[in-house]
């Protein structure tokens, strides 16, 4: 796949703005082209995602239903065992994973028992030949070291929003020190896997703004996740509407355009979106999704690995091989 044009990290917010702005099919096209460009649009990175440690998080992120401090109702979860964890990661590979990501609701990584048990099944899961994710909450440059060795592949940390909006969402935590896991991630030479979520009653402005902070990190982030919120009863966002998909459609044009490279992931929302309106997300430059076994992403709906099936056949779409992934990050 050759590609017509460059790598920036140079985008301004007024071309980022223009870029966004766009009459929406406009958007579309250039995106759909960008797309097809740098990758082969029939295939999709299919990356399981697995909560391995849930609920009774000390943090305060208002959109999240595993936040100790909001009444969601959510069963608390100590963290699984490496056998668990490992086989449910090869049935994953079986049904056609590339990737699998395990999420724990951690404020950050404690050098602990915990941790070397995450290391464990890190390897236990890079030795079946799966590309390995985690995401923990804030890790230190050791820690990012340690999880390297074992075997990790990527590490997801989100931005979530722009700088500016950061606050009204998020207090327990700053943004810098969102950029600081991240530096320390990039140290490690693991792969980057950072974006957002839509829907947190944030502006077109910031929404422009954290892709803006996104494409002008030194390197992109070889994945960009763009969440829609996924409205939890009991956390603060709760009442706040639904994402209209031609805004996550919006957000993942401008995201393609201006990252080629990476992979851009539908994350949360696919639940509540038709396979009609996951098609436009796919047209504009989505070429990676979210599924489990559980049918929850974390701990709301995710759709079910059969209806995700018939989707990619109706589309045409295939599920991305890992080779082809891992040999499009230099770094590494
Ligand atoms: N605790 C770690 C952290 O926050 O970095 C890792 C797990 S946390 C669940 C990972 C990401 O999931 C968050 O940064 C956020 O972007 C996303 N997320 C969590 N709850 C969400 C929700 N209700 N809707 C959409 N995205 C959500
Ligand atoms: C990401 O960007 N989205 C995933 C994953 N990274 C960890 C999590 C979405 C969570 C959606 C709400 C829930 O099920 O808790
Ligand atoms: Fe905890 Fe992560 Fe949820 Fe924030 S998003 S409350 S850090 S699990």
């Amino acid at each position: 796949m050759n590609s017509n044009t460059t790598i920036r990290n140079d985008w301004s917010i007024q071309e980022i703005e223009n870029i966004y702005h766009q009459p929406l099919l406009e958007l579309i096209y250039q995106a759909a082209t960008v797309h097809r460009q740098w990758h082969k649009a029939s295939e999709v990175q299919v990356c399981t995602l697995l909560s391995v440690k849930t609920g009774g998080c000390p943090e305060d992120c208002s959109y999240c239903g595993q936040a100790a401090r909001y009444h969601t109702g959510i069963t608390v979860k100590a963290l699984m065992s490496k056998d668990d964890v490992v086989a449910i990661a090869q049935r994953a590979k079986d049904s056609g994973s590339s990737r699998f990501c395990m999420a724990a609701a951690w404020r950050e990584v404690r050098d602990n028992r915990d941790f070397e048990n995450i290391l464990e099944m890190v390897q236990g899961v890079n030795e079946i030949g799966l590309e390995v994710c985690c995401t923990l909450g804030m890790i230190t440059e050791t820690q990012a070291a340690r999880l390297q060795e074992a075997g990790l592949y990527a590490y997801n940390h989100n931005l979530d929003t722009s700088k500016d909006y950061y606050q009204e969402i998020i207090n327990t935590r700053t943004y810098d020190d969102r950029l600081s896991t991240l530096n320390n991630v990039r140290k490690a030479g693991i792969s980057v896997c950072s974006g957002g979520i839509i829907g947190l009653g944030e502006t077109h402005a910031d929404r422009i703004n954290m892709l803006h902070t996104l494409s002008t990190l030194a390197q992109h982030p070889e994945s960009v996740p763009v969440n829609a919120l996924a409205r939890v009863k009991g956390t603060p966002l709760a009442d706040l509407p639904k994402v209209d998909s031609w805004e996550m459609v919006r957000m993942i044009a401008t995201a393609r355009i201006l990252m080629p490279k990476s992979m851009v992931r539908l994350s949360a929302g696919r639940a509540e979106m038709t396979t009609e309106e996951q098609s436009w997300c796919f047209m504009a430059g989505a070429n990676s999704i979210f599924t489990s076994e559980s049918e929850e992403l974390l701990v709301t709906p995710n759709p079910r690995l059969d209806d995700d099936r018939k989707m990619f056949e109706l589309l045409g779409l295939k599920p991305m091989q890992k080779e082809k992934i891992t040999n499009t990050i230099p770094s590494l």
